[in-house]
């Protein structure tokens, strides 16, 4: 709503602000449509600044679909969101079911959303999340780009401002001053790397009462083998899930009995599937 006093807004949807898994004709973002200057994009569409052909592809969900909606349009940028292949997820692992856009010849730059890890290559850039929401976000510089269609120039600007995720080993914690340690806690989420052997001696709570005067969000320890485990769990995790898959492991997470989940089971794909059929006004 500021933004948009300040700028025109525009919006694509993705697979998170749809109700169904590909159709975005129910979508949340919907909602800032009345706000002037806000324009909101739930179909491919082209558009242009007057000299440029812009390709907007919000999320379809189909690679083919979305490679040839580039490659059908003699194009010059794409603002999209969605999976491309050679790309990696949030969790390190490699995109592999995505949309090959990196061999699609002419395009002068690609933007997407949809995966949070900001990464480049070449002129396609994925673009983040604009701030750390997770530990995966670790050593990830997030930010926000500006770019300029008449030059194909963009400049990306670091966020020093929101709260990092940050891994600190211990040694290196112990060479600090006080007032040092302050600073890199401050706004921040920090794990402290224990080495293992030394996990039942170090004592948090009278660590974080040294740093009293310091505005940190969190301080935890984390042993080095956990870390370990922790890495081959986030490789094991699928990354992106629908609203039914949620749904389903919610009710999983719930540990009724057995005949139970069964019955929640049949009675949330009814539903959904009840709600994907009906016509939306
Ligand atoms: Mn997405």
């Amino acid at each position: 709503m500021e933004l948009s006093e300040i700028l025109p807004i525009h919006f694509i949807t993705g697979n998170h602000d749809i109700y169904k898994k590909y159709d975005t004709d129910v979508n949340s973002i919907v909602a800032f449509k009345y706000i002037p200057n806000v324009t909101i994009y739930e179909k491919p569409i082209l558009v242009t600044n007057g000299k440029s052909k812009i390709l907007v592809l919000p999320w379809i969900g189909d690679q083919e679909l979305e490679e040839n909606y580039v490659k059908d349009n003699d194009l010059d940028y794409v603002f999209a969101h969605t999976n491309i292949a050679g790309f990696k997820y949030d969790n390190n692992r490699h995109i592999h079911k995505g949309a090959r856009f990196t061999d699609i010849k002419g395009i002068k730059k690609l933007f997407s959303g949809h995966i949070h890890k900001r990464q480049e290559f070449q002129q396609f850039i994925y673009i983040g999340s604009p701030y750390h929401t997770k530990r995966s976000d670790i050593s990830n510089q997030k930010g926000v780009y500006v770019f300029n269609p008449d030059k194909n120039k963009h400049v990306f600007t670091p966020n020093t401002f929101s709260p990092t995720f940050q891994r600190i080993p211990l040694e290196t914690i112990l060479e600090l001053t006080l007032k040092e340690a302050s600073k890199i806690f401050h706004n921040n989420y920090s794990d402290i790397i224990v080495p293992n052997k030394y996990i039942h001696l170090f004592n948090l709570t009278k660590f974080i009462d040294l740093l009293e005067d310091c505005d940190y969000k969190k301080i935890e320890t984390v042993g080095e083998r956990k870390i370990e485990d922790e890495l081959s769990d986030v490789m094991d995790g699928v990354d992106i899930k629908d609203i039914l898959t949620l749904l389903e492991m919610s009710i999983d997470e719930l540990a009724h009995h057995m005949k139970v989940l069964v019955k929640l089971k049949v009675l949330n794909n009814i539903y959904y599937e009840r709600a994907s059929k009906e016509e939306v006004e």
